[in-house]
C-alpha cells in the first residue's frame, strides 16, 4: 500500500487519481486499444502496489550479477551467453524460496534489507536473436517505478539497447543507467571516456541527462564475500547511496506518483498523435467537399451562361422571322398588288411559306439543343464528383495501410466513402441521356404550350411557333381585306402596313416572352434537381466527416488538457510537498 506522507501529498495523490480516472474515460470514450487501457488501468492499480525497481539492458551486461551485488547473494544466475529467459520477481522473504507468482513471474523470496521496501525484477536481456525475451521484458516496463538501465562497459551503448529505450522512453518512467564491468578498465581515463560517451548517447536518445553511474557488479560481489578490499573499486558505494537517496519514503511516493502520471503523458500524446492524424484526414475531406461545393457553384454558374446564349440563340430565330415578316409586309402590302392581297387565303399561304418558312423547326432544334448541352453537364458533374471522391480514397487507403485503426475510424469512413463513390459511380455508369433529355423536353413542351394558352395539350414546340405565326397572318391579312373592299386601300395601305408590322411585332415579342419564360423555368427546376441529386449522393460523406471532426477535436482538447495536467502534477511532485515534509519511517 502506498504510504501518504501528509495532507499536502494525499492531496496530490488524490489529484492523480482524478486525473487517471477521466483518463480511462476519455480513452474508453475514443475506442483506445485494450492493451494502452490495460496499462493505464495497471499503473493506476500498482499506486496500491509494492515498489518496483526493474533492471533491464544487452544480454550479458550485467544484469543479474548486478542483482546478486546489491542484495549480497547469488539468487540469480549468471552467465556468458543468455542466461536470464524469465521474468523474475524478488521480493523480501524470511528464506530463499522460489516459485511462481499468481501472474506467471518467476518469484524468488529473500532476506535481503532492500526488499523490505522495493521488489526488484530481473530481465531477459535484449539483443537482437532473442526477440520473445526482449518483447517479455518490453510489455514489464510500464509496470516499473524505476528503470535500472545496464550497459557493459566492454559494449556500451549498443544498437539494441538504444533501440530499447527508444521504445521505453514514451512510458515516462525514471530511468537510471549504470555502466557495469568498470574493473575492465587498467586506467581511469578509459573509464571516463566510456561514461561521456555513453552520458551523451543518452541526453541524445532522451533529450534529458539521466543519471549514469559506474560500477562493476563482480567486484561488488567478491566485497560483500569476503574480498571486502575491493568494496573501493566496485564503486558501489555511490550506487547504494544513491538508490538509499531516491528509495527512501519520500523518494518512493515520488516515483511511484509520477509513474501512473507518466503513463498518463505517454497516452496523452499518443492518442492526441491519432486525433490529429484524425484531424489531418477530416480536414483533407472536408476540403475535397469544399472543392466539390465550389465545384457545384461553378456548374451552376456555367449553366447559367450557358442558357443565356443558348436562349438568345433561340430568340434570334425569332427575330429573323420578325425580320422576314417586316420584309414580306413591304413587298406585298403595295397598291400594285391590290389583286392578291384580295386573294386572303394566297396571302395567307404566302406568309407562311416566306415569313414562317421553317422557324418552327428551327426553334425546336436550338431548344433541343439547350437541353441535351444541360443533360451533357449533369452527366459531366457526376463523373467529375465521382472521380474526386475515387482518387480522394484511393489516396486514403495508401496512406492507412497497416496503420491502427482505434475506434474504427478507418473502417467506417472508408465504407462510407465506398458507398457514396459506389452510388456516385452507379449514377454515371447508368445515365441515359437521351432519356433525361427526352424528360426535360417532354416538360417543356407542357411549359410552353400551357403557357401559350394551347389548352394544355402537350404540342410541340414548333406548333406554338407556327400557330403564333400564322394567327399574325390571318390577322393582318383579315383587316387588310376589310379595308379593301372598302375601296379605300390605297389609303390605308401604308398605315395597314405599319400595323401589320407592330402586330408582327407584338405577336412574336409576345411568343418569345412565353418560350423565354417557360424554358427559364423548365430549366431553373432540372437545374436544381441536379444540383440536390448530387449534393444529396455526397450528403452521408459530409455529415460523417463533420461529426468526426467535431469529434476528434474534442479528443484532441480533452487530451491536450489531460497531459497538460500531469505534467503539472508531476512537477509538483518533483517541487511538492515529498521534499518539505517530515519523512515518514519506512515499513
Ligand atoms: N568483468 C566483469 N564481468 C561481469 C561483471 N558483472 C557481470 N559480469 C559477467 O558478465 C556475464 C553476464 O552476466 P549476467 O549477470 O548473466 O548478465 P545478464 O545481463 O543477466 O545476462 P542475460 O541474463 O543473458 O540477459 C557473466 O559472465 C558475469 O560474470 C562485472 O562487473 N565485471
Ligand atoms: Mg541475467
Amino acid at each position: 500500500m502506498l504510504r501518504v506522507l501528509d495532507a499536502e501529498a494525499e492531496a496530490h495523490l488524490a489529484d492523480a487519481r482524478e486525473l487517471l480516472a477521466t483518463l480511462s474515460g476519455t480513452l474508453t470514450e475514443f475506442g483506445a486499444s485494450a492493451s494502452d487501457q490495460a496499462a493505464l488501468a495497471t499503473s493506476v492499480r500498482q499506486l496500491d502496489e509494492r515498489f518496483i525497481l526493474v533492471v533491464v539492458g544487452e544480454f550479458n551486461s550485467g544484469k543479474s550479477a548486478f542483482i546478486n551485488a546489491l542484495l549480497g547473494q547469488d539468487l540469480l544466475q549468471e552467465g556468458v551467453t543468455p542466461t536470464t529467459g524469465q521474468i523474475q520477481l524478488l521480493k523480501y522473504g524470511a528464506t530463499v524460496t522460489r516459485g511462481t507468482g499468481p501472474d506467471g513471474l518467476h518469484v524468488v523470496t529473500a532476506p535481503a534489507e532492500l526488499l523490505r521496501d522495493v521488489n526488484v525484477v530481473d530481465t531477459p536481456g535484449t539483443n537482437a536473436i532473442l526477440r520473445e525475451h526482449e518483447r517479455l521484458t518490453a510489455d514489464f516496463v510500464p509496470r516499473s517505478d524505476l528503470v535500472v538501465f545496464i550497459t557493459a562497459a566492454d559494449r556500451p551503448f549498443t544498437e539494441t539497447e538504444r533501440l530499447f529505450l527508444t521504445a521505453i522512453r514514451d512510458w515516462g518512467k525514471k530511468i537510471v543507467i549504470v555502466v557495469n564491468k568498470v574493473d575492465i578498465f587498467s586506467a581511469d581515463s578509459e573509464r571516463e571516456e566510456v561514461l561521456a560517451f555513453v552520458r551523451t548517447a543518452a541526453r541524445d536518445l532522451l533529450g534529458l541527462s539521466p543519471d549514469v553511474l559506474p560500477v562493476s557488479a563482480r567486484l561488488a560481489q567478491r566485497a560483500k564475500h569476503g574480498e571486502p578490499s575491493l568494496w573501493g573499486a566496485s564503486r558501489f558505494e555511490a550506487l547504494e547511496q544513491y538508490l538509499r537517496d531516491i528509495l527512501d519514503a519520500k523518494g518512493r511516493f515520488r516515483l511511484k506518483v509520477a509513474n501512473p502520471l507518466g503513463v498518463a503523458l505517454a497516452l496523452t500524446a499518443r492518442y492526441a498523435s491519432i486525433a490529429s492524424e484524425r484531424l489531418t484526414v477530416t480536414g483533407e475531406d472536408r476540403q475535397l467537399l469544399g472543392d466539390i461545393e465550389r465545384q457545384l457553384a461553378v456548374y451552376r454558374e456555367d449553366l447559367e451562361r450557358g442558357f443565356e446564349l443558348r436562349m438568345a440563340a433561340a430568340e434570334k430565330e425569332l427575330a429573323d422571322m420578325e425580320a422576314r415578316g417586316h420584309r414580306f409586309f413591304e413587298d406585298t402590302l403595295r397598291i400594285g398588288r391590290v389583286v392578291d392581297l384580295l386573294n386572303r387565303a394566297r396571302m395567307q399561304k404566302e406568309f407562311e411559306e416566306k415569313v414562317v418558312a421553317d422557324a418552327p423547326i428551327r426553334v425546336e432544334r436550338r431548344v433541343t439543343e439547350m437541353i441535351d448541352w444541360l443533360v451533357d453537364q449533369d452527366f459531366r458533374q457526376w463523373q467529375a464528383v465521382t472521380s474526386k471522391l475515387l482518387a480522394r480514397q484511393r489516396q486514403h487507403a495508401s496512406r492507412v495501410l497497416g496503420a491502427p485503426d482505434i475506434g474504427g475510424f478507418h473502417d467506417s469512413r472508408s465504407r462510407l466513402m465506398d458507398s457514396v463513390g459506389r452510388e456516385a459511380q452507379r449514377v454515371v455508369d447508368t445515365y441515359d441521356r437521351r432519356r433525361e433529355a427526352e424528360l426535360i423536353a417532354d416538360q417543356a413542351r407542357v411549359a410552353v404550350a400551357a403557357s401559350a394558352a394551347a389548352g394544355g395539350a402537350a404540342v410541340g414546340l414548333g406548333t406554338v411557333v407556327t400557330v403564333a405565326a400564322t394567327t399574325v397572318a390571318a390577322d393582318v391579312t383579315g383587316l387588310l381585306l376589310a379595308s379593301l373592299v372598302l375601296g379605300i386601300g390605297f389609303l390605308i395601305i401604308p398605315a395597314r402596313r405599319r400595323r401589320a408590322k407592330a402586330a408582327l411585332e407584338e405577336k412574336v415579342a409576345a411568343l418569345r416572352v412565353r418560350l423565354t419564360a417557360a424554358l427559364r423555368s423548365e430549366f431553373d427546376r432540372a437545374r436544381e434537381q441536379s444540383g440536390h441529386r448530387l449534393s444529396d449522393a455526397v450528403a452521408p460523406y459530409a455529415r460523417f466527416v463533420r461529426a468526426e471532426e467535431r469529434r476528434w477535436s474534442e479528443a484532441q482538447a480533452a487530451l491536450e488538457r489531460l497531459s497538460h495536467d500531469a505534467a503539472r502534477l508531476i512537477r509538483q511532485l518533483e517541487t511538492g510537498p515529498a521534499n518539505q515534509e517530515s519523512a515518514i519511517p519506512n515499513g
